[in-house]
């Protein structure tokens, strides 16, 4: 079973192979889709080299073959029926990414990238503070020992990666020399095909090793501490999840990482630290068997998610606490994870803006949000609940720099 990854907007490109936009409110008439694959809206934009129709195998294409007839496939497309429409139209659902062929999306042309919209706080009427006392009142009432934090780039903004979206600062300015369609081309394989040296930009900055985990990686972290994070789904390939030392188990590394390497065509496996010294010396890695560009698998748009991704059918229903941090969730399989709590667990926003379900008025009974710098609402709900001491030795001992936002 493979894995749709989309975004929320995405403009009709015609031709079947393309996304339509759709509100998020609306329901797929797809049938149950035996295999889901990464995909972005704005690959639909890009005409291109878009997501494949006949997916093309990814670096966990065995993967693939693997999850295909899994009940889980059914299960997540019934979940995009019944709460989350894609935005790419049909193009999302599996069944559309799984005939979708690469071959018969290169003559498109690319169309504008349309704003992402992000909700602006005006559009919130609920108070868009005040969400960080409430669940922090459960937290220390104990009745939240279950949690899920769903992540994104937003969380590792202060360990100076900047994310994709946001104007001025997003990593999509640092790419412009590379004249990518859209932010996220740099994780097409088709584009990547041709134009590795795009992604291996975004990989020397993304390497493991140059960046810190910073206060909201130690505050999931003490979530662990505490016996309470039932798991970290994190979209961020940064690995500073696992740095900052959250254990294996507790984390779903969704959009893969650079621990190991393949070739993009082949899948044969390619020693990770050859792949680095290359990237890195601005060579590009070539697959021994094929001559085919070598990656690390961090997944791109068409490909399987991680196995791992999986365990969101026992942890989203079994969540008490979903907080939610640090990303537009402009990108599936996120944005429908968020829906799949049960409607009467608090979901918690921390983020700049409000996204997803949290743009809907008025708010679900128990969402709360708090919208502004995620490092001061994270430092701030450890304040509440008493765990900053604690928190900033955590970091001490692991030689990180404790920065108070007071
Ligand atoms: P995104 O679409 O860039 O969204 C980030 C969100 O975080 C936005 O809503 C921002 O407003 C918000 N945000 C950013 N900084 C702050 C801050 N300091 N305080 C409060 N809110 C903030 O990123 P997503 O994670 O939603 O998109 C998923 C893509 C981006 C994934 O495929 C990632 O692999 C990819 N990405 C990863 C990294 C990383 O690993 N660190 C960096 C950039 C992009």
């Amino acid at each position: 079973m493979t894995f749709s990854t989309k975004v929320k907007e995405r403009r009709h490109k015609g031709g079947s192979e393309m996304s339509r936009l759709r509100p998020a409110v609306e329901q797929s008439p797809h049938p149950a889709a035996p295999r889901l694959t990464r995909s972005a809206a704005s690959q639909a934009r890009l005409g291109g080299p878009g997501p494949p129709k006949e997916l093309a195998p990814g670096p966990y294409g065995k993967q693939r073959r693997k999850h295909t007839d899994s009940a889980l496939a059914q299960e997540l497309s019934q979940m995009r029926v019944s709460g989350q429409e894609s935005p790419l139209g049909h193009a999302l659902d599996g069944v559309n990414m799984r005939h979708a062929s690469r071959s018969s999306t290169q003559n498109d042309q690319p169309a504008p990238s349309p704003p992402v919209k992000e909700g602006p706080r005006a559009r919130v009427k609920s108070s868009s503070r005040g969400g960080l006392a409430s669940v922090a009142r459960l937290l220390k009432l104990g009745r939240c020992k279950n949690i899920v934090v769903v992540a994104g780039a937003g969380i590792s903004t202060a360990s100076g990666i900047p994310d994709f979206r946001t104007p001025g600062t997003g990593l999509y300015s640092n790419l412009e020399r590379y004249d990518l369609p859209y932010p996220e081309a740099v994780f097409n394989i088709d584009y990547f095909s041709e134009c590795p040296q795009a992604f291996f930009s975004l990989a020397r900055e993304l390497y493991p090793g140059r960046h810190r985990p910073n206060y909201i990686h130690y505050f999931i972290r003490s979530l662990h501490l505490r016996g309470l994070l039932l798991r970290v789904y994190t979209q961020n390939i940064d690995g500073l999840e696992k740095m900052c030392g959250i254990p294996e188990d507790k984390l779903v590394e969704a959009h893969g990482n650079f621990t190991t390497a393949s070739c993009h065509l082949c899948y044969t496996p390619y020693p990770a630290e050859d792949a680095k010294v290359a990237i890195m010396s601005g060579d590009v890695p070539t697959c021994s068997f094929c001559a085919g560009t070598v990656k690390p698998d961090v997944v791109f748009f068409g490909e399987d998610l991680p196995q791992k991704y999986f365990l969101h059918s026992e942890d989203f229903p079994k969540a008490d606490l979903l907080i939610i941090m640090g990303t537009s969730l402009q990108i599936e399989p996120f944005a429908s994870l968020v829906n799949t709590v049960r409607a009467s667990v608090p979901r918690l926003l921390l983020n700049r803006h409000a996204v997803g379900p949290f743009l809907k008025t008025p708010l679900r009974r128990a969402d709360h949000l708090e919208l502004g710098d995620l490092l001061d609402s994270v430092q701030r709900m450890a304040h509440l609940l008493g765990w900053s001491a604690e928190i900033e030795e955590l970091m001490r001992s692991q030689g990180a720099i404790v920065s108070r936002v007071d």
